[in-house]
């Protein structure tokens, strides 16, 4: 039988598509570093409708990508050239089953966009701290499959530490329904924490039961100058002891970054600072109502006394916060709208992240003088976006040229730091080969036999994370 017929009569009509110019925006990447082809985008509207068509995707040794929001940063969402491999978008399986202030969690399907499970918090009197510049995009079941982090991480932990329960469709189509509220649980091997950060490799998320914090109460939002990186840790160790812990995001912004992103991105405007080759971006939260402005503008204050801070401006209205906040979530915008770039997502012991920065910049220097270093991201959890532009008027080929040797030196470099080549993006299609070369041999083996016990057949997005047996 025809591929198409079948499929609709598992899933509806609306439940596939095939013209070539509906499932375009599918077949290729956020980043655009691949471009795949497939015969079909399916989006099943229940849960037991994705039952059905994993069991005959597993009958039939179908291979089936699952794609969220698109917005990955490692091509973990594409199809491969192949044209064999279904996309299959959760889009439609976007219910919130069930907000519980009492037990401080929410239920939620996968294809939730992040930004509708906040608001539902929010309508409940609740807070959801993950929080992620693409939250208007990317679902839920993405953040949970790519265990993704943001600018919320250093007081809330990444999306696993907010993960109370999964239900997870197996590659055979067997529900593992694990949704439970409890926040203590010792029954056993912790089988859901599995499928967090699996991208797709070993079963498809179809809902999760979050937690859920107290509202906030309090804001304080500051953007600072400071001379270099070593500035910045010392003033995380500061705030953290003198805040009572408050600090929920710690931002760093090189003044290249300032610059490129007031060039590009509509909207934006100067913070008003006095210029320093660093920024970082801070805010202190609070579920209590407190004086938050008060107490950050005496660490900094104390922080500019003693030559730390050079200068320092806390936001007066949600306007500004809003304002400070769009410098920094609008770097990735502006490095595109810049031209060519070059990527690293990297993760580094915080004490270790000043060494790193002026290890790894005179590197760039070296290897790559088509481009110039763009380094920004989340200081406070030791993740920094270890990122290139291309020079204006260097050759597109020359830089990109320089991509491989590049990442070998800055990924060795950040191993002897005893860091992270992946810290928050994953490893999709785009980090096979670095995971091969940096993860432990008992580790690979290890990954390769949960692959192999819940996906046989290897039909749960092949060649993501772990390369194809015998390719
Ligand atoms: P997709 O890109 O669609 O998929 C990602 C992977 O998850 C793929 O392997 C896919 O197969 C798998 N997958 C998706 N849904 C499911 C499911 N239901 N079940 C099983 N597997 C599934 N990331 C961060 O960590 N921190 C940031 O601060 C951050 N900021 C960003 C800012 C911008 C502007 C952009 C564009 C991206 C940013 N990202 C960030 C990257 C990206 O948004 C995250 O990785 C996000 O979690 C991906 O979600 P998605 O729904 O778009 O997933
Ligand atoms: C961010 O922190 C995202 O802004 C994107 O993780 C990082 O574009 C990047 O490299
Ligand atoms: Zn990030």
């Amino acid at each position: 039988m025809d591929l198409a017929v079948r499929l609709r009569e598992l899933l509806g009509p609306e439940g596939v598509l095939t013209a070539p110019a509906d499932i375009a925006p599918y077949l290729v990447d956020h980043r655009r570093l691949y471009q795949g082809a497939s015969p079909a985008v399916v989006a099943p509207a229940s849960v037991a409708d994705l039952q059905r068509l994993l069991a005959w995707c597993s009958e039939t040794a179908t291979p089936v990508v699952p794609q969220g929001g698109n917005t990955g940063y490692c091509g973990g969402a594409t199809p491969d050239e192949s044209g064999r491999q279904l996309v299959l978008s959760l889009r439609r399986l976007n219910r919130v089953r069930a907000v519980d202030p009492a037990n401080f969690c929410l239920t939620v399907e996968a294809g939730c966009l992040l930004a509708q499970v906040q608001a539902a918090a929010a309508a409940a009197n609740r807070y959801f701290p993950l929080s992620l510049g693409s939250e208007g995009s990317c679902q839920i079941g993405g953040n949970l499959a790519t265990n993704a982090g943001g600018t919320s991480v250093l007081r809330y932990g990444m999306t696993r530490d907010l993960t109370l329960g999964l239900e997870v469709v197996l590659a055979d189509g067997r529900l593992l329904s694990s949704l439970s509220p409890l926040r203590k649980d010792n029954t056993g091997y912790d089988l859901k924490g599995l499928f967090v950060g699996s991208e797709g490799t070993l079963g498809v998320i179809s809902a999760a039961c979050l937690k859920l914090y107290p509202a906030q109460r309090s804001t304080a939002t500051a953007w600072v100058s400071i001379a270099d990186p070593a500035a910045a840790i010392q003033l995380l160790g500061r705030l953290r002891e003198g805040s009572g812990d408050r600090a929920s995001s710690f931002e760093l912004v090189p003044h290249v970054a300032l610059e490129l992103v007031l060039a590009h991105v509509p909207a934006t405007r100067s913070p008003g600072t006095a210029h320093a080759p660093w920024y970082l971006l801070i805010e202190l939260t609070s579920s209590a109502s407190e004086d938050l402005q008060a107490v950050l503008e005496a660490a900094l204050g104390r922080a500019i006394e003693s030559g730390l801070v050079q200068d320092a401006a806390v936001a007066r209205s949600e306007q500004q916060r809003a304002d400070f906040w769009r410098l920094r979530e609008s770097v990735p915008e502006a490095q595109r709208r810049a031209g060519g770039s070059l990527k690293h997502d990297v993760s580094i012991p915080v004490a270790a992240m000043p060494e790193f920065i002026l290890r790894g910049a005179r590197l760039v220097e070296q290897l790559a003088p088509e481009g110039y270093l763009i380094a920004y991201g989340h200081v406070g959890d030791g993740n920094l976006h270890f990122n290139l532009n291309q020079r204006p008027g260097a050759d597109s080929a020359a830089f990109h040229a320089r991509e491989a040797p590049l990442k070998r030196a800055i990924h060795d470099l950040v191993a002897e730091l005893s860091g992270s080549f992946s810290a928050e993006h994953g490893i999709g299609r785009l980090k096979v080969g670095e995971l091969e070369r940096y993860a432990q041999p008992l580790e690979l083996e290890l990954m390769r036999g949960i692959k192999r016990l819940l996906d046989p057949q290897g039909i749960m997005n092949p060649g993501k994370v772990l390369r194809r047996p015998g390719s």
